[in-house]
Parts: structure tokens; sequence; C-alpha cells
């Protein structure tokens, strides 16, 4: 039986990757999203190789009608609030989204005694606060953010529901994983797209936080891959997905402007309103249970990541002239 594959984010990085990835190997993929008017545009063949289904992440009447209409073998949640920039704004609907939603969607999986396998997109968030570093699945989950507050209200409930009701379920502790398809809240997408239009000459200088916070930047396609792995296992495991090379922000730019054989000391600005409060420890995964009981490898490495963002930012900016 070939499998039906729900994802929930389908138009965000992660789930349109992991769509990609899964309709490549024969898998009907239902998307969700919560209004089908105000989908963003899906990147390549996506639209057309996927179904989208309407859906309120707190309605879990409806996810159970969803459940019983598609009969999804399994179920990757990617839906989240995820900009690092807000983690703490509005506490109560990143609870929600982050948190309330998967109980709903594993209490509703619970429910239909269907034998669905569910995979959610957990954090490195959830270890920022430990002090412990490089985190591995053993590391305490000591949240520094509401965001990172959320992902561990799931991690331990889909624990639960593994332990005590049997279902296949699992987390995956995703460290930070980039591409073109990143949204520009996040360093890696600000630096790489200033970094082209100050080539462009349309942009004279860059803003940014603190140069030496230090970050473990991996592709997001390898993590999908990762997550697809984790639901062909025989047993549901939480592994922790990281490259577990860290990089620090100045690193990046340097990679970026580099690329563009622009000196990125040139262009630089720092800002003290994009600075963090500093973590406990250095956040860098350990992933050598993932790599060792499901042979998964990344593919890309930062030079590569970096370069393939660049070019990618290129092609988008040529074809807007
Ligand atoms: O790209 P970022 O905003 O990602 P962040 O906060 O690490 O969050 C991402 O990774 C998490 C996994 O660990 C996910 F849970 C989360 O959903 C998201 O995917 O920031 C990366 C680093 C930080 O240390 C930040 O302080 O870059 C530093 N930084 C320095 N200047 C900046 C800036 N970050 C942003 N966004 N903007 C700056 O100007």
């Amino acid at each position: 039986m070939s499998d039906v594959v729900l994802i929930t984010g389908v138009s965000g990085q992660d789930g349109s990757y992991l769509a990609e990835y899964t309709a490549a190997r024969g898998a009907r993929v239902i998307g969700t999203t919560r209004d089908l008017g105000a989908t963003p545009r899906l990147p390549g063949t996506l639209s057309t190789a996927i179904e989208l289904v309407e859906w309120d992440l707190m309605d879990k009447h409806h996810f159970s009608t969803i459940l019983d209409r598609y009969r999804p073998t399994k179920v990757y949640n990617f839906a989240a609030f995820s900009s690092g920039e807000h983690m703490d704004l509005n506490p109560e609907a990143v609870i929600e989204i982050n948190g309330l939603a998967v109980i709903k969607m594993l209490d509703a999986i619970k429910l239909s005694g269907a034998p669905v396998r569910f995979c959610q997109a957990s954090s490195s968030e959830v270890f920022a606060g430990t002090g412990i570093s490089p985190q591995s699945e053993a590391t305490p989950r000591v949240p520094r953010s509401v965001y990172g507050a959320a992902k561990i209200l799931a991690d331990n409930t889909i624990k639960l529901y593994r332990e005590k009701y049997g279902l296949f379920c699992c987390s995956a502790f995703l460290f930070n994983h980039e591409s073109p398809r990143r949204g520009e809240g996040f360093v890696t997408k600000k630096v790489v797209r200033a970094a082209v239009q100050i080539k462009a000459g349309r942009q004279k200088k860059i803003s940014l936080g603190n140069l030496s916070a230090a970050r473990d930047w991996g592709f997001a396609g390898d993590y999908v891959r990762a997550m697809a792995l984790m639901l062909k296992a025989a047993v549901p495991t939480d592994y922790v997905v990281a490259t577990g090379v860290a990089h620090t922000v100045a690193n990046l730019c340097e990679r970026a402007f580099g690329a563009l054989s622009l000196n990125y000391r040139d262009y630089v600005e720092v800002n003290p309103a994009f600075f963090r409060p500093t973590e406990a420890a250095p956040i860098v995964g350990d992933a050598s249970r993932v790599r060792q009981e499901l042979g998964w490898e990344p593919t890309t490495s930062f030079v590569e990541l970096v370069e393939m963002m660049v070019d990618a930012e290129l092609r988008a900016d040529r074809a807007s002239d």
C-alpha cells in the first residue's frame, strides 16, 4: 500500500521540502492550510503534486474528519510560529499553536484507532537554557522562551502518547536548518539577501545583532529526510537532527559576502536592537544517534548551504528585474 502523507505547514520551508521528497517517492501528499485563498504560491511543481485542504489547527473535530476522509499513513507537523526573533511575542498563541494543537492532533489520532505515524518538528530551542553543549537526546530540556516551552509541552505529550497509548509518534529536535526558502526573519536569509542587494548597488549597509552568536546550521532538505527516516523506523524514537558544527554570524557574513567577492566588514553594522540574551551554552547538536541508528547523514556543508542560498538569491533577483 502506498503512503498517504499529511503535512501541516506545507507552504513553509520544511513542509515544502518534505512534500517534494515524499511525492517523489510515490506518496499521495495532502497539505493542510488555514486559508486556501491566502496560501502562498508553493515552490516548484508542488502546486500540482499535492492536494491542499483547509484546516484551522485548533479545530480537533475537523482534524478527525480529515483523518477519516484521507486516511493518512503518516502525519508530519510543521505548523508553528517559527521566527527566532519573536519567540516571546503573543505567548498564548504560541502555546496554542506550537503546543496545544499538537495535543489535539495526537488525541484525534488516538481516538481514530488508525495506525497513523506522527512526526513533530521540535527544536533545539528546547535546550536553550540547559548550559550543556553539545545537546543530545539525553540533555535536559530547559526553555528560554515561550516558543521553547510550547515545544516541550508538545514533546512531553508525544512521549506520553507513545508510552501510554502505544502511538507511533516522535519528535525531531531540529537544529537551525536553512535553504533558499527560508523566511526573511532569519539571519541567514537576511544576510544573503542584503549581500546580493549590496552587490547590485541597491543597498549600502546591513544592521545585525551579535556577530559572535553561533549556530549549528544545516540544510532543510537534509533535515526533512531525517524525519522521513524516523517514520520508516521499526520503533518510534526522538532524535536530535544537527550537523554538530557551529558557525558564528560573522562566519555566515564572511561566506555570503565572500561568494560575491565582497568583504562583509565594509557593509555590516552592529545594532544592539537585534541582540538577544545569550544562551547558557552554545547551541550545537550531537546527532550521533540518528546517524548510527537510522544511517542519516547531512549532505550539504555550511559553505555549500550559504553558496546555495546566494545562488538562489541572485537568480531570484535577476528574475525580478
Ligand atoms: O536565524 P535566527 O533568527 O534563528 P533562531 O533564533 O536560532 O531560530 C531558528 O532556529 C531554531 C532552532 O534552534 C528554531 F527553533 C526556530 O524556529 C528557528 O528556526 O537567529 C540565529 C542567530 C541567533 O543567535 C541571533 O541572535 O543569529 C543571531 N542574529 C544576529 N543578528 C540575528 C541577527 N538573528 C536575526 N534573526 N536577525 C539579526 O539581525
